[in-house]
Formats: C-alpha cells, structure tokens, sequence
C-alpha cells in the first residue's frame, strides 16, 4: 500500500520515516513524499481542520491515501499560543522562533513557562474520505536559552524535566519513543495495521 506524506517539513519527515520504518508489521507499507506541486493553504482554526486540508490535498494530487500532520507548540502563559500559528510564528528561520517565543516569555517565572506539543494526524483515502484522525500530546517547559543541535522547530526550547536536557539535547530514537508525533503516530500504526495488513 503506498502512502503519500502530506507534508513539506523536512524534519517531521524524517520523524515520521524513522517512526513508520521502526514500526513492527508494517514493511509492506510504501511511504512517499507529497509532490512538488502540494502547498495547501492551512487556513483552518484547528489542527484538526489543517490536517485535513493537507491530507485531501496530496490525497488529490496523487489518488493515493494520504497522511498529514498538523502541530505545534501551546504554552500556557500565553494563552495557548502560538498553537496553530507555530510555523507562522516568526519571519525567516526556525531559530527565529525560539528567539521570540523565549523574548515574549521574559518576565515569566521558569515554573509558570509550561508547554505542550501537539499533533494530529489524519488519514484519508485516495478519494480524499477521511479515514481516522489521533492526537498526541507532550508536555514541556520553554527555558530563556537555547540548548542542543538536534530535532527541528522549538526543540531547542523546549525543556523536559523528565531528561533534564532540552528535545534538541536527546537522540531521535528518544523523541520518537515519547513525542506528540511518536504518540499519534502509535494509534495510526494500529489503524493501518487492524485495516490494511
Ligand atoms: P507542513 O504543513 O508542510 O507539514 P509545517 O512546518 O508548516 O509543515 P505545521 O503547520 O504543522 O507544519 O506547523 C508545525 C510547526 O510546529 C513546525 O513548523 C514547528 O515550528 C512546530 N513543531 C511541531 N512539531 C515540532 C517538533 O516535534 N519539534 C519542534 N517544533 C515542532
């Protein structure tokens, strides 16, 4: 069965590739790239609703089921934001990000800087039919530097009690076992397998 992979970030892909190849019973699945020509609009209010859009996007484009993942960061002090806006958040580069995220959070205490990541994936046919969507969630803190070449995003940020280093402090294979993607990912997995196998 070959699945398209709704999306145009590069680092998500590279968690999901590693999530769905690590995944057991699952080797006749074929995993592919959205083409070049998939760049929906994300004008929804919610994850949720994004990941739809993207999903019957590439679903469309290619008449094969399609994958996406719509996430981002929510920190508390701030409302929930910047949720849905995450990649929206900053002009020009990823650390940009982290750079006004941790500005915006300045005055406020390390204990009251709680955050949680969340994805939703969704899953649709190749007639663009929604088929199942799973969130994930992970909880974390937003500390006032940077810490850590790995992952992508906020990463770099975003502090996990847990390990006493930052996401971008930990290898992939520890994200992958604990991550908001790692967890809908799971039920995905699942789905596919009771479905398809
Ligand atoms: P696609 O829509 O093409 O998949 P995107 O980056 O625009 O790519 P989203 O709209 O879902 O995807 O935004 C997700 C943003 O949330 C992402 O760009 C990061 O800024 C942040 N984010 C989500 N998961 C993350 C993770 O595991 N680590 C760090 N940042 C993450």
């Amino acid at each position: 069965m070959k699945l398209i992979l709704a999306t145009q970030n590069l680092g998500k892909l590279r968690e999901i590739k590693t999530l769905a190849e690590q995944t057991n019973h699952l080797h006749w699945l074929d995993l592919e790239l959205a083409p070049k020509e998939f760049n929906p609009e994300e004008t929804g209010s919610t994850f949720a609703k994004n990941a739809l859009i993207k999903a019957k996007a590439a679903a469309s484009l290619t008449d094969q089921y399609a994958l996406a993942d719509d996430s981002g960061i929510c920190v508390d002090a701030l409302g929930g934001k910047p949720g849905v806006y995450s990649s929206r958040y900053s002009e020009g580069s990823e650390r940009n990000g982290c750079l006004k995220l941790m500005n915006e959070l300045k005055n406020i205490m390390p204990e009251k800087r709680t955050a949680a990541y969340h994805c939703i994936m969704t899953l649709v046919s190749p007639a663009g039919e929604l088929l199942c969507q799973f969130e994930g969630i992970w909880r974390g803190r937003i500390i006032d530097h940077m810490r850590g070449k790995g992952g992508f995003g906020y990463d770099p940020i975003f502090f996990l009690d847990s390990h006493n280093q930052t996401v971008a402090e930990i290898s992939l294979t520890e994200k992958n076992k604990l991550s908001h993607r790692a967890q809908a990912w799971q039920k995905i997995a699942e789905y596919l397998i009771s479905h398809y196998r």
